[in-house]
């Protein structure tokens, strides 16, 4: 085994221009700094907790050339890039040569507050576009990203700043993620533009090496989509090779060899390929007198030189590009490349060990003691590199972070109250009036929907605002007069961006279009509606989004059991937990529309407010720092209270609860519900009334900002805050200790049950279980026992001694 890096970087031409000289000196800094990053991260850890470092180095040194060409050559400041999550070494390198990363960051690489062992938006310091880590995702946000951009400057907005090509770096394997396919439809429908996929088609993955022929598969693919596509198989020296006599067969014998053949040799070398290309070639002549011109070391070089490894070829392939059609570039690389275990099957996780450390520190010309040296042992002199970088395009503005301006949202949202509704016709009418008015905030909400925007209420905000396309399309019912509730006009000033089903589709574009402030410049208030059981479908996207911190206000309706006869299938039961437990995601399930209606004003100024940094752990409610918001919605018509919303009851209702009904001094049971259970509790609190006094409802608007106040407030007090005290703490402090509580909600009993760990209340928690019967409400909420019988027994059975009158049995 040889190292590519012995003195001059491999692939280099003879007459080299003093930008290749420079390019080839910065990858041989990257290739080094990767390494040196993972290794010395991997020598301390050892020491600390014997946890090793696996699955960066390999990954990493495959895509040190395709990134030294982009960030140093081509890309632009307003460019982005989603980096596949094994490379993030690479990038700390590059951003560390910049000057934005520190050594510091870099010596803790994936220990606390280190630099992140996937790039991640939030937690890394060195400007990172987008986070990846869960593969697949990063891919479609750079796809998303771009219509996001388009959707942008369609309507008008930051125009004074250039287009920006949003780009992906891919492993191979990554490309099995179903997302992505997902993706490259929607992309097709809104005719993406400026977006380029990089392929690292290294054909290895985690465990293994990728099937022969698959890259025949992905061209025919995305040509079918309208892209471009360029393989990028064969480097410069394999070029010229082929073009001396007997070139044409070396050429063969490569295009015929199988992935693993040529994987093994790569990890064996010079004298392997010699005796392997001998055996399979014979005595030919021209093409013998080719290979035998070559020393074992130079054969090695030959042989491994493919097009993603070599910096003239990858140069002349990026700059070609002279449009904005999208392109996806399979360009064949090395897993490990440059490195002892390159092309080893088993080398995802594999690391140096320090003898091979010291060997490849010698090829590189670094001392002991000089391992951070930015320009250490490169054949450029430093002054040289120092201004290279000084002239690098990408690194021209500094950091790409903007802010985008904060919308004012008025003090209360209109909402024209019928005496009896629901939460998802109130959101519709809540939607409807801003659609209707002038505040400038409205000009900024951009709703979208899988294929549901009908059905989950969005139809009179799309009737009034339209929807969004760059190009106009009328719609023909209208024009042929046939009558329809809904006007389907698509322009560039629409504000609805229609959905194919795919729900992942929905979280990776809110995803985008809630970024908008910090990549583009320009706020959007996304909203985004689907069906409460397919969030699960599209979890992890969902999770990424927040993890990014997008902000978006997610809508979900109808849930739980209470959509009843729409099919049993679609009933969810887990949500209101996944609310709780989702970081950058604040929960609520509102009862009545007037508690909507006061979520959503909060939830369109919330959106907005300063995210950068660590949440306050004072309060640990990000109030200060701001999120997304996620709100569960019912297609149940409830009798709605007449009251005033006050700002108290407005300020409570945010917080998470409000006494619907007080307690008296000796309430002996409290009932504490959420959502469309209100119903059931308030009949269930009429009933028990009868016979015993005092007894207290509890309204839950937010059971996720409840539990997160109270948690907060622990945790303070554990840091020698004694006073303080939550929301939840402060409703509940008043009750005695024999008072029991019973909780209902439509969703997982678990939702709920703490409340009686807050002050250490007896508990009895109603809530769904199973699923998939179909029914009436009535039905369903008799059989899962969350109706006000159910919550008589629960009462009955907390409060011990005293019968409560109009007791049935169970059925
Ligand atoms: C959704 C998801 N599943 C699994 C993983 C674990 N994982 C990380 S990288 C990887 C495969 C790596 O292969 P490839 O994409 O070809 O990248 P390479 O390392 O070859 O450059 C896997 C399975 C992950 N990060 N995300
Ligand atoms: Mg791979």
């Amino acid at each position: 085994m040889t190292f590519r890096h012995d003195g001059a970087p491999q692939g280099m031409p003879h007459a080299m221009t003093d930008r290749l000289k420079a390019l080839a000196a910065l990858e041989q800094k990257i290739l080094w700094l990767a390494s040196w990053t993972i290794h010395n991260a991997n020598h301390l850890r050892e020491n600390a907790d014997g946890l090793k470092v696996g699955g960066h180095q390999a990954s990493s040194a495959s895509l040190a050339t395709i990134m030294t060409a982009l960030y140093f050559a081509v890309l632009r400041p307003e460019d982005r890039v989603a980096v596949k999550p094994h490379a993030s070494p690479n990038f700390h390198a590059i951003q560390y040569l910049f000057g934005n990363q520190t050594r510091e960051k870099l010596e803790a690489f994936r220990g606390f507050k280190g630099a992140q062992s996937y790039p991640s938006r939030t937690k890394d310091v060195d400007d990172v576009d987008f986070s990846t880590g869960s593969v697949g995702l990063g891919v479609a946000q750079t796809l998303f990203s771009s219509l996001a951009q388009d959707y942008v400057r369609a309507h008008g907005w930051g125009l004074e700043r250039p287009e920006g090509r949003m780009v992906a770096l891919i492993g191979d394997a990554e490309m099995d993620e179903g997302n992505i396919y997902e993706a490259l439809i929607e992309g097709w429908k809104h005719g993406l533009r400026n977006t380029w996929w990089v392929v690292d088609y290294n054909r290895q993955s985690l465990d293994a090496v990728v099937r022969e022929g698959l890259w025949e598969r992905f061209e025919a693919m995305f040509r079918n989509f309208g892209w471009d596509v360029v393989i990028l198989k064969y480097g410069k020296l394999l070029e010229a090779a082929f073009a001396e006599p007997g070139g044409e067969a070396l050429r063969q014998w490569i295009d015929t060899c199988p992935n693993q053949l040529y994987a093994a040799l790569c990890y064996q070398g010079g004298a392997a390929w010699r005796k392997r290309l001998e055996d399979d070639i014979g005595d030919q002549g021209a093409v013998t007198a080719l290979i035998g011109r070559r020393s074992d070391a130079e054969l090695a070089r030959l042989m491994t030189n493919l097009a993603g490894h070599d910096l003239p070829s990858l140069l002349e392939a990026f700059e070609g590009i002279d449009h904005d059609r999208p392109v996806c570039f399979i360009a064949y690389t090395i897993k490990g490349f440059g490195l002892p275990f390159q092309g080893h099957k088993d080398n995802h996780a594999g690391l140096m060990t320090p003898a091979q450390m010291e060997a490849f520190r010698a090829a590189m010309n670094v001392r002991p003691g000089h391992e951070w040296d930015r320009f250490e042992g490169l054949a450029v002199p430093a002054k040289t590199l120092e201004s290279f970088l000084k002239d690098v395009p990408f690194a021209a503005r500094g950091r790409r972070r903007y802010e985008g301006a904060k919308l004012p949202i008025p003090e209360k949202l209109a909402v024209p109250m019928q005496p009896a509704m629901s939460t998802q016709q109130g959101f519709g009418l809540i939607l409807n009036e801003i659609a209707r008015g002038k505040e400038p905030f409205a000009e900024r909400i951009v709703t979208c929907s899988p294929d549901v925007t009908v059905s989950t209420n969005l139809g009179a905000f799309v009737n009034r605002r339209g929807l969004f396309a760059r190009e106009a399309l009328a719609d023909t019912f209208k024009q042929e007069r046939i009558p329809s509730t809904f006007t389907w006009d698509f322009s560039p000033k629409g504000q609805h961006i229609e959905l194919g089903i795919a729900e992942m589709n929905l979280f990776i574009l809110l995803s985008a279009l809630g970024l908008t402030h910090s990549i583009h410049g320009e706020r959007l208030l996304p909203v985004g509606t689907l069906y409460d059981p397919f969030i699960q479908r599209g979890l992890d996207a969902l999770n990424y989004a927040c993890y990014q911190d997008a902000r978006f206000m997610l809508v979900a309706t109808p849930s739980g059991v209470t959509l009843a006869p729409e099919g049993g299938a679609h009933q969810s039961i887990a949500t209101p937990l996944i609310g709780m437990a989702q970081d950058g995601l604040a929960a609520f399930e509102p009862a009545f529309v007037d508690e909507l209606a006061a979520i959503m004003r909060f939830g369109f100024d919330y959106m907005q407010r300063d995210g950068e940094g660590d949440p306050d752990e004072e309060t640990w409610l990000r109030d200060e720092t701001g999120g997304s918001v996620y709100l569960r919605l019912s297609t149940r018509t409830l009798d709605q209270p007449q009251r005033v919303m006050d700002e108290a009851l407005a300020s409570d209702v945010i917080n998470g609860a409000y006494w619907l009904r007080r307690p008296g001094a000796n309430a002996g049971v409290v009932i504490a519900y959420m959502g469309a259970t209100a119903t059931e509790a308030i009949a269930a609190a009429g009933l028990l009334a009868e016979s015993h006094r005092d007894v207290g409802v509890l309204a839950v608007t937010s059971s996720d900002r409840l539990n997160a106040g109270w948690t907060a407030a622990e945790r303070a007090r554990q840091r020698g805050h004694d006073q303080a005290t939550s929301h939840v703490e402060r409703l509940l402090g008043g009750l005695t200790r024999d008072c029991g509580l019973v909780t209902v909600v439509d969703g997982h009993p678990a939702t709920l049950a703490w409340l009686g760990a807050v002050h250490g209340h007896r508990v009895k928690s109603l809530g769904v279980e199973h699923f998939g019967q179909t029914g009436t409400v009535g039905d369903l909420y008799r059989h899962h026992g969350i109706d006000a019988n159910a919550i008589l027994h629960a009462a009955q059975a907390i409060m011990g001694a005293r019968p409560v009158r109009y007791l049935r049995a169970l059925a």
